[in-house]
Order: structure tokens, then C-alpha cells, then sequence
């Protein structure tokens, strides 16, 4: 027989032999990631553990259900794996309990909505336009269809959250659920106030922590887990597989009624999930959110958590002094909302990410509070520094990762909100440069 390991290094021969196409793009996207900065705060690099979870055999497992109450046969392995992946979870975020079977983040909160609401139900939520999540009440995603939801702003001169304003229209509103956490926000966010906003306004509270979560894990972020009645997440954006997570705190069993049922708020997100909203777990993703949430329990991940936010902190600090309007000043987390608009006059957001990306910096387009460009152009750009980090980046680099934007954006030509000119040796001499400095910091 052969073992385990012989069979997943068969794994990559088999497809270079099944798909060359295929198995060509995947270099290709290899090589894009080494050669250019990767800058997208959403995006993360997780570890060889992980990836190899994700391409494993247990990505063929058929199991409808929960460990111990399952649909199918043959699931002692798959049971023993979620069971891992759950235990992990609640020791990395101190939680009472986690689903670890929603497909997404944006699949964690349709489960919560969906589990909490009755159709016509009010949300009081972060605006899209205003550093939001579409899953948080959109009008353009399903909880825009079915809920009746306001939204809250940020302050139009400091872009922070004003609590006493959202406390006012809590309680003017009196929503049955209100979100927290956001997309584009770069400051602390205050869960304990929002509780308190939720408390007196008689609602539910989610955080939606997905931007955040590494940063919780590590305690470089306040934590929401004992705050809210729900936390919801990413797996991907701290470092881990794709997919969702849904976190309890000391809430966890408080009851509710369904109908004329009662039940624990945990047993209401278990039913929900599945059979509610959702088949069959993906469980060679459960089996790499098992690998990752062993990797958060290391000191070199809640380290580099920090690492993140003080680079982030270096980043913005020299993009101001390079003259950028960087939004609240700076960031208290990975990420640096930039109003682009104000550098240069005609500069719009989609310029920036396309002239950067010409030249080998990734990042893209973020629409402002208040924006006065629609949602394809913008006037802003979102840089993060999860992914340089991860790859040893540190101080000195932020500095020339600042310098290498400020001189593209200088140098570009703008013709129009989508149109611009750069000049091809300037290009290919920009992209040498980036290239040589992430061949300083290979993936890892
Ligand atoms: N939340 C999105 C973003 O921040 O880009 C991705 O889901």
C-alpha cells in the first residue's frame, strides 16, 4: 500500500500529467505572488500545512450533520477532524463554542441573519458606502432583499464611529439586530460600547471580525467574543483556508424562542447551518482550519499579529509624510485607507490600483466615506500588510514600499477617472525593483 505521503506528493505530477492548462496558471499565479507586493488587506498567505490539508483526500467525504450525528457512514476520521478544528477554535478566540462548517464569512453571517430574523426584521448596520460588508444588509445582497435595515455612518469629518450617534439611532430604530465590524474601517472598534448600544435598544449583537480576527487571536485588537451575542469570520484573512466560523462567548446559551420552541442561541446557529442553510461541510477545509488554529496557537503567529499592526503603523506614518491623506490619521490595524483624490487632483482609486499594479504593487480601490465616485471608481486605495509581514518585511521595507508607491503615483499620466498613461521603461524599471526586493522575502 502506499502511504499517505506518496500519494499527496503524486498530487502536482498528476495534474501537470491531467491539465497542463491548468497546472500552468497555477505557476503563473506562483510567480505573480513572488514578483509583486502584495498589498490587498483581505488577502493573506497561509502555510504549506494548510494548503496540503486543503488538497487532501478528505476533500472526498460525503457527511451531512455533526460529529457523533451524522447522515452518512465512514465518518470516525471526519468526526475526529471537526472535532480538532472546533476545540482549536474556541482555545484560540477563549469562546464557548464555534461552527467551523460555514462555507465563508459572508455564509457565517447569512447563517446568523437568517437564524435570528424573520423576514421584514430590522438591522442597524455599518453602510457598504461607508466601510461596510455587503452581507451586512446591502441592498445589493440578499439581506437587503428580505430585512429592514438602516444604516450607521461614520463621522464626516474625523471618519470615526460615533457611538453616541449610533446609541441615538438604536434607539430611535429599535433594530432586532445590529452589526458590527467593517471592510474598510482602520481604527478600534469599541465592542463593549456596542453591546452596551445593543443592550438598550433591546437587539441582538454580531461583530463581524473578519478583518480583525488575527489581530483578536493575538490580543492585538480588543476582543468581541464575550461582547457580542455573535462573532462571525474569515478563515482566510487570518492566515488560515478559506471559509467561515461562527464564535460564542458567555452568550452561548442564552435562550430563545423559535416558534414554541425554546432553545440555546448555540443550538439555533448548529440547526441553521445545517440542514438550514447548508449541506455537506467542506472537510478538507475543516481539516486545514484544524491546522491553522494549531498555527494560532504559536507564539511566531501572535508575534507577527503585532509585527502587522506596527508595520501598518510605519506605512501610514510614511505615506503621510510623503503628503498622502491617509483617513484618521493612521490605523490601529493592518490596514490604510488612503483618499487618493486628495494627493494628486483627477487621481480616482481604479487609476491607482491599475497604474500600482502595472508597476507591481497590488492593492485595490476602497470607496470612501462619502465618496463622491461611484463604487467602481473611487477616490481612495486600501494597502495591508498581513502578506509582506508574513514574509519577514519589517520597518526599512514599509519605508520603500511607501517611496515605490509615491513615485508611480507621481509619475502616472492621468487622462481621466479610468484612463492613464505610464511610460513602459519606467514600468519594467519599477517592476525590477519590486521583484528584487521580494526576492528578498520569498513566501513562506
Ligand atoms: N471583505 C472583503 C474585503 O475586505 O475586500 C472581502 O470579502
Amino acid at each position: 500500500m502506499q502511504s499517505s505521503e506518496e500519494y499527496h506528493k503524486r498530487i502536482f505530477s498528476a495534474l501537470e500529467q491531467a491539465d497542463k492548462e491548468v497546472y500552468e496558471l497555477i505557476t503563473k499565479e506562483y510567480e505573480r505572488w513572488q514578483n509583486t507586493l502584495q498589498l490587498i488587506a483581505a488577502e493573506n498567505q497561509c502555510s504549506m500545512g494548510v494548503l496540503a490539508a486543503l488538497g487532501s483526500v478528505m476533500q472526498n467525504k460525503t457527511a451531512e450533520g455533526y460529529p457523533g450525528a451524522r447522515l452518512h457512514g465512514g465518518c470516525e476520521v471526519v468526526d475526529e477532524a471537526e472535532k480538532l478544528a472546533v476545540a482549536r477554535a474556541k482555545e484560540a478566540f477563549g469562546a464557548k463554542y464555534v461552527n467551523v462548517q460555514p462555507h465563508a464569512g459572508t455564509t457565517a453571517n447569512q447563517i446568523v441573519l437568517t437564524a435570528l430574523l424573520q423576514s421584514g426584521d430590522k438591522i442597524l448596520s455599518l453602510g457598504l458606502h461607508q466601510g461596510g460588508h455587503f452581507s451586512h444588509g446591502s441592498n445589493v445582497s440578499f439581506a437587503g432583499k428580505y430585512f429592514d435595515v438602516e444604516n450607521y455612518y461614520v463621522d464626516r469629518q474625523t471618519f470615526l464611529l460615533d457611538y453616541d450617534v449610533i446609541r441615538e439611532q438604536a434607539t430611535k430604530f429599535q433594530p432586532k439586530l445590529i452589526i458590527c465590524g467593517a471592510s474598510a474601517y482602520a481604527r478600534t472598534i469599541d465592542f463593549k460600547k456596542f453591546r452596551e448600544i445593543a443592550d438598550e435598544a433591546g437587539a441582538y449583537l454580531l461583530a463581524d471580525i473578519s478583518h480583525l480576527s488575527g489581530l483578536v487571536i493575538a490580543g492585538a485588537h480588543p476582543s468581541p467574543v464575550d461582547r457580542a451575542h455573535f462573532t462571525t469570520t474569515s478563515t482566510y484573512k487570518p492566515g488560515g483556508p478559506r471559509g467561515g466560523l461562527i464564535i460564542m462567548g458567555k452568550d452561548y446559551d442564552q435562550r430563545i424562542s423559535v416558534g414554541t420552541e425554546s432553545m440555546a442561541l448555540w443550538q439555533l446557529i448548529e440547526k441553521t447551518t445545517f440542514p438550514g442553510m447548508q449541506g455537506t461541510p467542506y472537510f478538507n477545509n475543516i481539516a486545514a482550519k484544524a491546522v491553522f488554529f494549531k498555527e494560532t496557537l504559536c507564539t511566531e503567529y501572535r508575534d507577527r499579529q503585532f509585527k502587522i499592526v506596527e508595520n501598518a503603523r510605519r506605512l501610514a506614518e510614511s505615506l503621510v509624510d510623503l503628503g498622502y491623506d491617509v483617513l484618521t490619521g493612521g490605523t490601529d490595524n493592518y490596514m490604510i485607507l488612503v483618499n487618493v483624490a486628495n494627493f494628486r487632483e483627477g487621481l480616482t482609486g481604479i487609476v491607482a490600483q491599475k497604474c500600482l499594479e502595472d508597476c507591481g504593487i497590488v492593492i485595490n480601490m476602497s470607496r470612501l466615506p462619502y465618496d463622491k465616485k461611484g463604487p467602481m471608481v473611487t477616490s481612495g486605495m486600501r494597502l495591508g500588510t498581513p502578506i509582506v509581514t508574513k514574509n519577514g518585511m519589517g520597518s526599512e521595507e514599509m519605508e520603500s514600499i511607501s517611496t515605490l508607491v509615491d513615485v508611480v503615483l507621481r509619475r502616472v499620466e492621468i487622462i481621466g477617472d479610468t484612463e492613464y498613461r505610464i511610460d513602459e521603461s519606467f514600468k519594467d524599471e519599477t517592476r525590477g525593483r519590486i521583484k528584487e526586493l521580494c526576492s528578498k522575502f520569498p513566501m513562506c
